[in-house]
């Protein structure tokens, strides 16, 4: 675990499925940054019953994204829970307007950018299943949990996500290209853009890792 000498502060981002979570599960492994999923974090409100978990879960279910005022609320309340601590912001912001709303409280020195095609995706997403509490994810093919429908660590039952059904994969697809794509060209433009495609996360992952070996001996060694 490579121990990190000034906070640090990353997004993560691709369309849905691209394996933002699971490649932030290996981040975290290596480095000490706390992954904050603004799905998981929706499905926690949801979870909860609230009031604003029904408006969230209507949103999710047909595909659409969360309204950018109440997003960037969330969000931002979380970030300021985590202090002064180096973070990987998955899934966060999605528009424009979500990024500014990030840029505006804090600078954010890298965004991982996952490039994987459409086709690659669909497949993926309806044999995915989750545990909700805790987020973390298996795949029946790529990565199937010890114990069939069971999580690794806890020994509790794995549900399907509501929106993983073939339609509303192909809503989400839509609204990140119409949507996020924007972020993209944003972050480009400030220089903090790092693009890695491919179709499987075992080839993308070592060039994430040495990406952001690199850079995190470079700014520990500019404090040094
Ligand atoms: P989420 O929860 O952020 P998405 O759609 O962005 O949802 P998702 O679905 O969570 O992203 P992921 O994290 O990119 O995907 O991918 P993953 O879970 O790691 O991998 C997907 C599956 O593929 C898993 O089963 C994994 O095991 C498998 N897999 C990974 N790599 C490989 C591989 O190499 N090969 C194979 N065969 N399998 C592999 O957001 C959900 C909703 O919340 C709202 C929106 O409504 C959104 O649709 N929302 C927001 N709304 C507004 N603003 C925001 N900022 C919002 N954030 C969320
Ligand atoms: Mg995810």
């Amino acid at each position: 675990m490579m121990i990190l000498q000034r906070i640090f502060r990353a997004v993560i981002m691709g369309p849905p499925g691209s394996g933002k979570g699971t490649v932030s599960a290996r981040i975290t492994k290596s480095y000490e940054l706390q992954h904050l999923s603004s799905g998981d974090i929706l499905r926690g409100n949801i979870n909860a019953k609230t009031e604003l978990g029904l408006l969230l879960k209507s949103c999710i279910d047909q595909g659409q994204l969360v309204p950018d005022d109440v997003m960037s609320r969330l969000i931002l309340s979380d970030l300021r829970a985590l202090g002064r601590s180096s973070w990987l912001l998955d899934g966060f912001p999605r528009t424009v307007s979500q990024a500014e709303a990030l840029d505006d409280a804090y600078s954010v020195d890298t965004v991982i950018n996952l490039n994987v095609p459409f086709q690659t995706i669909k497949q993926r997403l309806t044999s995915r299943w989750t545990h909700l509490p805790s987020g973390r994810v298996y795949n029946i093919d790529f990565n199937p949990p010890k114990v069939p429908g069971l999580d690794d660590v806890t020994g509790e039952p794995l549900a399907q996500r509501d929106d993983d059904t073939p339609d509303t994969v192909t809503r989400r697809l839509k609204s990140y290209e119409t949507q996020t794509e924007p972020v993209l060209e944003y972050y480009r433009s400030k220089g903090v853009l790092e693009t890695f495609s491919g179709t499987e996360t075992n080839k993308i992952w070592p060039h994430v890792e040495a990406f952001l070996h690199r850079k995190l001996s470079s700014l520990n060694q500019k404090v040094a």
